[in-house]
């Protein structure tokens, strides 16, 4: 599903703004006609989480419903006509002028539908889109769940099984646009590099197997072109680009790709992407970009924000990239869901290395099997959901499957040495998602994050070992030095038990923002740095750490719990409104290369 552009032979109309809304709390919107258009409404922003908006949607988590109206211009007259949204959580249905269009379940992506036979073209026309965030054990991510495998720590409120606030709307961008036919429906870049030469692989779809494709590859000193022949509508190009500017965190440099699609002697539709040429591999026990070996250093991040909630932000999508380069971070993990693509369009214009993840956090594997099922399912459409989003973005230098699915004996492992097995399916639920994303994309590793004791079986589909560690705050409070000790002989038994890389992505320690103590106090911004210092020596000290990424970039809004003071997670870097803790200057100190001279 290609971003939507404008351009000669495309256009586009971007319905956000203040749309009318109004909350259906009794679920009778439906039997009362609403979607052919409701009153008693009240302003929303569009995009944005109806919960930080009134009172009363604040702890809201239910149905809303959404209108709007668009007119069609006459120019786009004879076009494929699609509505696309950017995410909406959780599940959407969609009328307009009262006709049932479709419906999408799964926020954090993208969908659409086509609207050519729904429209009128004389007159304006109604969009109304009921949302709703039922929070459901066979969903993903879970809610609901009979014995919350959360409330080892916490009873949450709202009752999710995840440790972040369920977040419901419009989320991002809504999107009307026009596309010609027929038109270049799809594309895939891979690149290489060979002795040193640059190789770009183009593979573009079309709707019409009738066509030709010309390409051109603009960079500052040259352009290079090449043509293909449709094949049933595929059309294959490979340009060699001598001594190529290779896409690293140091120099994130982007070629301008542009492809027109020629049908009947005639140039009939346009579509043009940024593209990094780069290599992502792993050698060993390490990462190597472009052939030489990196380290991850970074964070986990959220889309929060006190007032657009998980609402699409673009000024804090480009605060929040220039913070972390400011720190000097060359890597972030996108916890636990796929960010807009905005965001990925920044990454790949800073040079971050970013672990893109699917929205499987609070896995868990007790209880009814057909909800496992379900889950397993709802991932496997995730994964490939994402990876259709995001395969171009030289950014995404790796897939995450899921945060932290809990194993049945979750507590038992986290503080035991034993290595009981675990039950196959359990294994095989993990596997088939790795499987998925290696056949989907064989260009980038997949990973999870795992907690700290998780079946090693489960390790073994996974290309790098991603570990989530709190040793020093859940556990060993305030005896740094015991849980660094249990951490590096606990990494050392994971790595030489499966020999791959290890990243830490995750570790951090809930901090009050101008709270200070010595000796280091629990929440105290000391505390914070001295945790971080700790791991950040013990990373160091290994070789076969590929990264470390701290828990968390910013504090930001979670569910209810007594483990939550003031309903924020507070293991941030950064405050909410992103102010520096000592922590941020303490990483800058520790990542951020001096300028030279
Ligand atoms: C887990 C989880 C994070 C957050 C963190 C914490 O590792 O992946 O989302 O909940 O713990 O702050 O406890």
């Amino acid at each position: 599903m290609l971003y939507p552009q404008q351009n000669k032979y495309r256009d586009l109309y971007v319905l956000d703004g203040i749309w009318d809304f109004r909350l259906d709390p009794e679920n009778v919107g439906v039997d009362h006609g609403w979607h052919e258009g409701f009153m008693e409404s009240r302003p929303i922003a569009v995009p944005s989480s109806w919960n930080e908006l009134y009172p009363d949607t604040y702890d809201f988590i239910g149905v809303g419903w959404y209108q709007t109206v668009f007119s069609i211009p006459t120019s786009w007259s004879q076009d494929d006509i699609r509505l696309r949204f950017g995410s909406v959580t959780y599940g959407a249905t969609v009328w307009i002028n009262g006709h049932f269009v479709g419906s999408h379940e799964g926020g954090n992506l993208p969908f659409e539908f086509c609207l050519t036979d729904h429209i009128d073209r004389e007159s304006g026309n109604k969009l109304v889109v009921r949302v709703e965030n039922e929070l459901r054990p066979d969903r993903v991510p879970p809610g609901n769940v009979p014995k919350q495998s959360l409330n080892i720590f916490m009873s949450n409120t709202p009752a999710t099984n995840y440790d972040f606030f369920p977040y419901s709307g419009i989320h991002r961008s809504v999107i009307l646009y026009r596309i010609p036919i027929p038109s270049i429906s799809d594309v895939t870049i891979r690149t290489s590099i060979i002795d040193e030469v640059g190789l770009v692989d183009i593979r573009a779809f079309s709707s019409d197997p009738d066509v030709d494709l010309f390409v051109s590859l603009q960079s500052d000193s040259c352009v290079l072109q090449g043509s293909a022949v449709s094949a049933n509508g595929e059309l294959n190009v490979s340009l060699e680009v001598n001594d190529p500017r290779l896409w690293s965190p140091s120099d994130p440099y982007l070629y301008q790709l542009n492809m027109s699609l020629n049908h009947q002697g005639k140039t009939v539709d346009s579509y043009s992407l940024e593209i990094g040429i780069r290599t992502i591999e792993i050698r060993g026990h390490e990462i190597y970009l472009n052939g030489e070996p990196i380290e991850l250093k970074g964070f986990g991040r959220h889309e929060d924000s006190s007032v657009s909630g998980r609402g699409q932000n673009l000024p804090l999508s480009v605060k929040d990239h220039n913070l972390m380069k400011w720190v000097g971070a060359n890597s972030y993990r996108t916890a636990h869901y796929p960010y807009s693509e905005e965001d990925l369009f920044l990454a790949d214009k800073h040079g971050f290395l970013v672990v893109d993840e699917t929205p499987a956090v609070g896995l868990f594997f007790e209880g009814d099997r057909g909800q496992i099922e379900d889950r397993l399912t709802k991932c496997r459409e995730q994964v490939s959901e994402l990876i259709s989003r995001d395969k171009n973005h030289p950014s995404v230098i790796m897939w995450s499957v899921a945060n932290e699915p809990f194993p049945p004996d979750l507590m038992t492992r986290i503080f035991s040495e034993i290595e009981e097995p675990v039950e196959s399916f359990t294994t095989e639920f993990l596997t088939t998602l790795a499987s998925d994303a290696k056949n989907l994309d064989d260009t980038r590793p997949v990973s999870f994050a795992a907690v700290h004791g998780t079946p090693l079986e489960w390790l073994e589909n996974v290309d790098v070992v991603m570990l989530n560690t709190y040793g020093g705050w859940y556990f060993d409070q305030l005896n740094l030095g015991g849980a660094i000790d249990k951490l590096s002989e606990y990494l050392d038994r994971v790595h030489s038990s499966t020999g791959k890389p290890i990243v830490i992505s995750e570790v951090g320690a809930d901090t009050i923002s101008g709270f200070h103590s010595v000796p280091e106090e629990l929440y105290s911004e000391e505390y914070q740095v001295e945790m971080l210092r700790r791991y950040l020596d013990l990373a160091e000290s290994k070789d076969f750490l590929a990264g470390l990424h701290v828990w968390v970039m910013a504090d930001f809004r979670t569910t209810h719990s007594l483990m939550r003071i003031g309903g924020l997670n507070r293991k941030g870097a950064f405050t909410r409104d992103r102010q520096p803790k000592m922590a941020a200057h303490f990483l800058r100190s520790r990542w951020s290369v001096a300028p030279s001279g």
